[in-house]
């Protein structure tokens, strides 16, 4: 057995895993030979996984998988030389022609810190532009540009075991609990030992908040407010570092100043905030009287269009203090994707040239000395929003999209779709072909995927981890960094030369190390690794940085910021506009527990799509019943945007009355249209760009003409679905369809009868079932896979019995992946017990949540719904060590 450590494909948190693969050489032919679990030497979750991580191998069989370059709608594929060859004179072309502008990449987070650099040279240093932007602007910008304001540069100062040691966490717009699920459990260990207190502040009451011991179901965008409240509270009290302000900051007296322009009277601020004088009080309090406080954020705050006002009002909080890079303390922005760190360090935004750096003269002159350029980029690039209106309207005519899937995940899809159609010469690299932007492109590259390809992450605390290839690639996918080199060549370019990932990661750290000697009051500093050798880089441990001797692990302990005064800032807003109606409806968008984004690679594994098993918007019951709606029953959602999105209506009495809820994952694949995005418009950040993809005013509409479907087997088509979309079962699969009243099927090759209000349809040959349809004008609940195992099956009355038993029973949901326990199983068996005991009963006779612990949110929250005596939160964790 040959063993690799590597890293978690999904979030920030960077969780290592060990592979065992039954292979000779250091790669495994196949994903069926290899074992996986946690790595118990990793800092970052010593052993845990989050389900997710689990199912990793089950997700490499990809549908869909591309395997060579080609052509759009072109059958045939193309050899490397020839696919690079045309990259490289088209680009070189549209440059000639057009000018630098007029080309561009967009990257991802999810790309490794070797093919981000590669890019990010490529056309800052060779083409000229800086027009390299990537789906971090989506996620981490707003954050980005508050580290900056705050502290002069882009740096987290704390590190995960701040979660542990503080006395207080505070979660805002943050679902830490599915979305950062391994740091999660680790916040709540913590508790169990030493009693932290964990806030939770999200207009939604999520799994997260359910765990709570304070939850401030806080208006959507409203937290600008809170925190600059808070912020003047902290002032006048005595929760103030005199001292610490005198020797290390800057901007206090102007930021109180530009706060008593705009803030209104508090008690105007808590009801805009929709929350009471008693939980600001205790709000106040935590902060106030207790040493260790620690602040973490996420897409609730960044996501805004006050995204980086209102980071740097939270750490204006904590810098009151010096709280920043101490044990326990400060401020902690939670980086989504696995490698948008990694993105970020090497510079691979619009904003940035490289490494930390600016566009000042000092700073492209030794960066273009660096990569021996004489065309280094002169100014910033556009940021997404601004790069796919650029090629709406002609200007950008080329652009390489890598490791992301705009058209799905920005805002405003119909203008993404009209660039992707205007700009001439569009290349994705993925490793599918069959996601939303990869059907519009011309060129398509495949990528190596996270099995198959080496290099380097970064993750939330600054960690780097060695991602290791354990499986041969199959067909002719590469490394991303490779393709990009192979083009920059056959421009012409030199200093593309490139064996390795190794050779890659050596020049990013010698360029950071000549960036520290040209601005040692900068903090990114890898210098340590430029010479690493090749051997050694294979061997690379988890290595966080700072890299000095003294190895602490935080940054800006000692109040010395990456100003060249070093100084830090406090910035607050000089003015600022409300922007919501009490009367208008808010769709938030974000995570479900078991997906990952476009789904393109949790999709299509079984136990990974049963929590939520097709597209549908949420909102509170009496919502529902307020606008005369019924749960189950599909409903149209427009907004000023244009467009029109069909769903399914579910009741979440986590949302309050004015919202609704859908998640990011649904795409134009399932939807038969577009994301939620076909709803968002394009507000942003002023400062960041980021888009505000959190509140979108909408309409909602009855559509109760539209009935929905599940088939299985070879069932005879019925024309005219609005939407067709496969799910896979535990052994086979099924389809949703739906569509109108009017096109339902008249006649069916089988039988045809109803049971409630679902028609069932039962088509036959040879005696036995060989499709089954069942059609409602609401849900159809039922257990998929034991539907699935009557195909095939002799048609007698005691099967067709068994049917209607099994639609009349519906469906229950799973619950916990990892045990297998759906709703309905955890609601029966906790019955047996009474009041507290419910839920260690539940865990104990179902082993529910005592795996990953992901599940720990929904368990109370279902027990809290049946059951009115359960007072749920306080409760031993029983989260198994894969160790
Ligand atoms: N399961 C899963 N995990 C993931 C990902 C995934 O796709 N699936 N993606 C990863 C990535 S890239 C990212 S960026 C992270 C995102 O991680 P999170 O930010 O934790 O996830 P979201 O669900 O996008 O949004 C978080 C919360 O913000 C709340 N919110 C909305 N508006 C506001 C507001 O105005 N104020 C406040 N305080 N809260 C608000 C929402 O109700 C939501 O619960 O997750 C990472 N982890
Ligand atoms: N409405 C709404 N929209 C959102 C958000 C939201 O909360 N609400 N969140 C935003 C955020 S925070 C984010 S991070 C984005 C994420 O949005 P995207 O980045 O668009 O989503 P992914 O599905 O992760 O896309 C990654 C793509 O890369 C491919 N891929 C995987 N591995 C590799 C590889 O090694 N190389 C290459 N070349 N390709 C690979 C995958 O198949 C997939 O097509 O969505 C943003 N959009
Ligand atoms: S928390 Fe889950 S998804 Fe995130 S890195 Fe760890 S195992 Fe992967
Ligand atoms: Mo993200």
């Amino acid at each position: 057995m040959k063993q690799i450590q590597t890293n978690c494909a999904y979030c920030g948190v960077g969780c290592g895993i060990s592979v065992s693969a039954a292979a000779q050489t250091g790669v495994a032919v196949s994903p069926s030979i290899c074992t996986l679990k946690g790595d118990a030497d990793h800092p970052a979750n010593f052993g845990h996984l989050c389900q997710k991580g689990e199912r990793l191998l089950d997700t490499l069989p990809l549908p869909h998988a591309l395997r060579y370059p080609r052509l759009a709608n072109a059958a045939a594929t193309l050899s490397w030389d020839d696919a690079t060859d045309l990259v490289a004179e088209k680009f070189a072309s549209t440059i000639a022609q057009y000018g630098a502008d007029s080309v561009a990449f967009y990257l991802s987070g999810q790309l490794l810190t070797e093919d981000y650099y590669v890019a990010n040279k490529l056309a800052k240093g060779f083409w000229g532009t800086a027009n390299v932007d990537t789906n971090s602007r989506l996620c981490m910008s707003s954050a980005v540009s508050a580290h900056i304001r705050a502290f002069g540069e882009d740096v987290v100062p704390g590190c995960y075991q701040d979660f542990e040691l503080a006395d207080v966490v505070v979660l805002v717009g943050a679902n830490t609990a599915w979305t950062h699920p391994v740091l999660f459990q680790r916040i709540l260990r913590a508790r169990e030992s030493h009693g932290t207190k964990l806030v939770v502040i999200d207009p939604r009451r999520t799994a997260t908040a359910r765990q709570a011991d304070l939850h401030l179901a806080i208006s959507p965008d409203s937290d600008l407010w809170l925190f600059s409240l808070l912020f003047k509270k902290l002032h006048q009290s005595s929760a103030v570092n005199p001292a610490y302000l005198e020797a290390h900051t800057d901007g206090l007296t102007n930021a109180l100043t530009n706060l008593d322009n705009w803030l209104a009277a508090d008690s105007d601020v808590l009801a805009y905030c929709g929350i009471s004088q008693l939980q600001f009080d205790q709000l106040l309090a935590l902060y106030r009287d207790h040493k260790a406080v620690l602040t973490a954020s996420c897409m609730g705050v960044n996501q805004s269009i006050h995204g980086t006002d209102t980071t740097n009002a939270i750490i204006n909080c904590h810098l009151l203090n010096g709280d920043i890079g101490k044990p326990g303390r400060g401020f902690f922005s939670l980086t989504g994707q696995p490698n948008a760190m990694g993105g970020r360090e090497v510079g691979g935004l619009a904003t940035q040239l490289a490494n930390h750096l600016g566009f000042a003269e000092d700073e492209r002159a030794l960066v273009a000395d660096f990569w021996g350029s004489d065309n280094i980029a002169t100014h910033a690039g556009v940021s997404a929003l601004d790069m796919f209106q650029a090629m709406a309207d002609g200007k950008i005519k080329a652009v390489w999209i890598m490791a992301t899937n705009p058209l799905a995940s920005l805002p405003d899809s119909t203008l993404v779709q009209k660039a992707l159609e205007t700009c001439p010469f569009v290349v994705v690299s993925d490793i599918s072909s069959d996601t939303d932007t990869a059907r519009m492109a011309d060129l398509l590259l495949p990528a190596q995927g996270w099995s198959e390809k080496s290099g380097t992450t970064t993750n939330c605390e600054r960690r780097i981890t060695r991602q290791r290839a354990f499986i041969t690639s199959k067909g002719e996918a590469k490394a991303d960094w490779w393709m990009v080199a192979e083009v920059a060549k056959k421009m012409g370019y030199a200093g593309f030369d490139y064996a390795s990932a190794a050779d890659i990661f050596r020049e990013f750290a010698a360029l950071s190390a000549k960036v520290k000697q040209a601005y040692p009051h900068k903090q990114l500093d890898l210098a340590k690794f430029a010479e690493l050798s090749d051997a050694d880089y294979d061997a690379l441990k988890p290595q966080q940085w700072p890299l000095s001797a003294d190895r602490n692990p935080r940054v800006y302990s000692y109040g010395e910021f990456s100003f060249t005064d070093g100084r830090a800032r406090f910035v607050t807003p000089a003015l600022v506009d409300t922007h919501y109606t009490a009367e208008q409806l808010l769709l938030i968008s974000g995570r479900s527990r078991d997906q990952w984004h476009t789904r393109t690679r949790t999709g299509h594994v079984a136990q990974l799509v049963s929590h939520e098993q097709q597209p549908c918007v949420y909102a509170h019951s009496s919502t529902i019943s307020a606008l005369q709606l019924v749960e189950g029953q599909m409903v149209a959602l427009t907004s000023p945007v244009g467009g029109e999105l069909l769903l399914q209506l579910m009741a979440d009495d986590a949302l309050q009355a004015n919202q609704l809820f859908m998640a990011m994952h649904w795409t134009g694949r399932e939807t038969g249209s577009f994301s939620v995005n076909q709803l968002l418009d394009t507000r942003r950040d002023p400062v960041s760009k980021q888009p505000a993809f959190k509140g979108q005013p909408v309409t909602i509409t009855s559509r109760n003409d539209i009935w929905q479907g599940i088939e299985w087997g070879d069932v005879s088509a019925i024309d005219r679905v609005l939407y067709r979309f496969t799910q896979v079962l535990s052994d086979s699969h099924c389809q949703h369809v739906a569509l109108q009243q009017q096109y339902l099927p008249q006649t069916i090759n089988g039988l045809k009868w109803q049971i409630g209000q679902v028609d069932i349809h039962c088509e036959l040959a040879n005696g036995r079932i060989s499709a089954i349809r069942l059609l409602s004008p609401l849900r159809v609940a039922v257990d998929k896979d034991a539907v699935a195992k009557l195909i095939g099956q002799v048609a007698t009355a005691q099967l067709l019995g068994k049917l209607e038993q099994l639609v009349r029973a519906g469906d229950s949901p799973l619950v916990c992946v990892c045990k297998g326990v759906t709703r309905e199983q955890i609601i029966t068996v906790a019955h047996s017990f009474t009041g507290k005991c419910r839920i260690e009963g539940v865990q104990q006779l179902t082993g529910c949540s005592t795996g990953c612990g992901s599940c720990r949110g929904e368990l109370i929250s279902i027990l809290e719904t049946e059951f009115s005596d359960a007072a749920a939160a306080v409760v031993t964790l029983g989260g198994a060590h894969n160790a």
